[in-house]
């Protein structure tokens, strides 16, 4: 019963787990376990070589990881997920498993600032040719694939600068020309956009932000077919990274699950607002939010997203300065990198998250030193507002309508 639930708010409570299993407790259990004990000496056997199914190691598998990584990929429409550290832990057990020397992975301009470092600065470094390529026009892609393109790897929206990318369109494209594509969920989450239903292989995710929602943990993971899940858990997680996720972030994480649906609505109608809110201000420039009829792919964002989500970028009309000024004031917001918890956190990429970038790199890939980005928490907007307002540079205030 609770596998076959159509909604997604009661699939994120209930999907694979039956208290009834499990002595009628209605949380499932926690199991703190490093390993597991065999039935006997051929049992073990039989499970190292693959032939019987069960637990091993922790660092294979654990039930309270497997419940976790069932419920992700039911949501996101995958196959089968795999549990990790980190979201880094994620992107680089995946991609340690898919590519080998000499294979080329083609990366949209914009990434995070530790992927990007992964890709150009470690990737690199082991013989796969990283290639940037502006994905938000999908005939980019299709002019610059060729047969060495083992994957196509993208952020939408992108982090920091928001930048769409149309999954569908470059998903048909690489698969034409026998490439794989992984897609960071992150900042949509799979309540806002399904990329596996748009064609993707694989979704990676940093379920350190909206998954667990309430900024207690660090952690990650990746849904898609059995097959290639099943590779990376042996291969990319199990030799390369050893990046397991504790037990105990699984369970928080499952908490975290059952109001994401919750949370994620109250995120984007409040950080609708606080672009609207911002756009009007006489000391903001420019604000990226996928929800503004101004945002350069708003027609995308209406097409691919259930809803614009919870993160805004934007530019002071005082450039870098005054975007510091500003976040020195702050009373209430978060001076903080990460995102999606219920606390509103403000951050400065080019100084912070992106500073992985050389500042000529930074320009290359269209962040720029004066972009400020907010993730939007669960106050009451009011709240968010007037502390932004006695924040920004006073001779230009106007009183919000
Ligand atoms: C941040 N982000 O932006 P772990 N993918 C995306 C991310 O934003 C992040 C990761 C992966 C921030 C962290 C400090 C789109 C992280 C990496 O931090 O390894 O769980 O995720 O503020």
């Amino acid at each position: 019963m609770t596998n076959t639930l159509k909604g997604f708010a009661s699939r994120a409570i209930h999907h694979g787990y039956d208290p009834l299993d499990n002595e009628g407790a209605l949380t499932p259990p926690l199991h703190l376990t490093s390993t597991f004990a065999f039935e006997s000496a051929e049992a073990g056997a039989e499970m190292f070589a693959g032939e019987r199914q069960g637990h091993v190691y922790s660092r294979i598998s654990n039930p309270t990881l497997d419940l976790l990584e069932r419920r992700v990929a039911k949501l996101e429409g995958a196959e089968a997920g795999l549990a990790l550290s980190s979201g880094m832990g994620a992107i680089t057990a995946t991609l340690w498993t898919i590519l080998s020397p000499g294979d080329e992975l083609i990366v949209d301009e914009t990434l995070y600032g530790c992927t990007f470092a992964f890709m150009r600065h470690g990737l690199a470094k082991w013989g796969v040719k990283i290639t940037h390529v502006d994905l938000t026009d999908p005939a980019n892609l299709s002019a610059a694939v060729s047969e060495k393109t083992r994957a196509v790897y993208f952020e939408t929206p992108a982090n920091p600068n928001m930048r769409l990318v149309d999954i569908r369109a470059v998903s048909a494209i690489a698969h034409d020309a026998g490439a794989l594509v992984v897609v960071d969920n992150t900042y949509a989450t799979p309540y806002l956009t399904r990329p596996i239903e748009l064609g993707a292989d694989l979704v990676v995710h940093s379920a350190t932000k909206y998954l667990g929602g309430h900024g207690d943990l660090v952690a990650g993971l990746v849904v898609g077919g059995q097959e290639q899940i099943s590779e990376i858990r042996l291969i990319g997680m199990k030799d390369m990274t050893g990046a397991v996720m504790a037990p105990f972030n699984a369970m928080l994480i499952l908490r975290g699950l059952k109001t994401l649906a919750l949370r994620m609505d109250r995120h984007c109608a409040s950080a609708m607002e606080t672009a609207l809110w911002l756009e009007a201000h006489p000391a903001i420039g420019t604000v990226y939010y996928p929800g503004l009829k101004s945002f350069a792919q708003y027609e995308l964002a209406t097409q691919q997203m259930a809803n614009p989500g919870g993160m805004i970028a934007f530019e002071l009309k005082g450039g870098m300065q005054a975007g510091k000024d500003m976040m020195n004031r702050l009373e209430m917001i978060g001076r903080a990198v990460s995102l999606g918890d219920a606390e509103t956190l403000i951050q400065h990429p080019a100084s912070m998250t992106h500073s992985t970038y050389t500042p000529q790199e930074r320009q290359a890939h269209g962040i720029s030193d004066g972009l400020v980005r907010l993730s939007v928490g669960l106050e009451d907007p009011a709240d968010i507002f007037a502390d932004l307002e006695q924040a920004l540079p006073r001779d230009m205030k106007q009183t919000a309508a």
